[in-house]
């Protein structure tokens, strides 16, 4: 049985579960490691805001004092937005940060974990990580990739970065039985753009028909998670082709500077950043604004 002595909980998150209320799960990586100070916090607290907006509960996940705290309160979001210390905590991770007291932001693959722990069903976030390029050589390959493989949780997200390599990514999700959702969608978006070049498995136009799908899954019991891939607004969309181009330089730059392993996605994210000069960064935000209401509407969706 599960030991839930190691979660607390905001009271926010404690009265929604014993309520049965609808609630979005949201990982604190972003926050420590995916964005700069202060638009990090600020992202953080309004993401909430829109969860809760749309009528249903936040829950931000992280590692703190031994526990894993499902919602966080102002004074910790703080933390993770602004101390230098915290580390990037995947699932190999849990057992030593929680162990050592150590502060850790959640990435995808251990706020999935955090959240099926606490019986959280939808997840929103801005991108996932995949199959890196040349990953068939350095084998880098994210654990949120397994993780969405085994852990029942359904992650809206604005699809893959082309800091990734897309097309193995997905192949990669469809030997392991995880679908691809688009939601109001046919091409795979890539996150500051919404095209990709690819397909989703399925596309679906209403959150009430993504919870049908997700619930049919589990009710099943196909362990697993699913990718809903929700595009950034037109609005906020970046090109395509003029991304593809700030990538590769911050691509090599990586490889000249051997950054490797966890460090690498924050790498590339801030240096894509100062080379759009701030743009991509505002992209960022708008799409996980997106996702957060999306998230909200399927988690609401779920609880009918
Ligand atoms: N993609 C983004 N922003 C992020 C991340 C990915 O656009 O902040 C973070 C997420 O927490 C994701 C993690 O789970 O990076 C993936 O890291 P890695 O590639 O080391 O598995
Ligand atoms: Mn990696």
């Amino acid at each position: 049985m599960l030991n839930t002595s190691y979660l607390t909980f905001t009271d926010e998150v404690k009265e929604a579960l014993a309520a049965n209320k609808p609630i979005v799960a949201l990982e604190t990586t972003i926050i420590s490691h995916g964005m700069p100070y202060p638009q990090n916090i600020e992202m953080a607290r309004k993401v909430e805001q829109i969860i809760r907006d749309n009528g249903a509960v936040p829950a931000t996940i992280g590692i703190m004092d031994g526990k894993i705290k499902i919602g966080l309160n102002e004074q910790e979001l703080e933390a993770f937005a602004t101390n230098g210390q915290v580390e990037k905590v995947s699932r190999r991770d849990f057992g030593y940060i929680l162990s050592s007291g150590k502060i850790g932001a959640t990435t995808v693959a251990a706020t999935m974990i955090g959240a099926a722990l606490a019986g959280i069903e939808v997840f929103a976030t801005g991108g996932i990580g995949g199959v890196h390029r040349e990953g068939e050589v350095s084998m880098d390959v994210s654990a949120d990739l397994t993780e969405l493989a085994q852990t029942n949780v359904a992650v809206v997200c604005a699809g893959v970065k082309s800091i990734l390599d897309i097309g193995r990514t997905l192949e990669y999700l469809e030997t392991h039985g995880v679908p691809v959702v688009g939601y109001q969608t046919s091409e795979f978006p890539s996150f500051y753009a919404r095209e990709s070049g690819y397909g989703v498995d399925f596309r679906l136009d209403d959150a009430a028909d993504v919870a049908a799908m997700l619930r049919t899954k589990w009710e099943l019991g196909i362990a697993g998670g699913a990718i809903i891939a929700n595009p950034v607004p037109a609005e906020s969309a970046m090109n395509h082709l003029e991304i593809e181009g700030v990538i590769q330089q911050a691509l090599t730059e990586a490889k000249e500077q051997n950054v490797t392993g966890k460090k690498v996605t924050p790498f590339l994210l801030a240096r894509i950043k100062q080379l759009t000069e701030g743009r991509s960064l505002e992209t960022n935000i708008a799409l996980v604004y997106h996702n957060a209401e999306t998230a909200a509407k399927v988690a609401v969706a779920l609880k009918k």
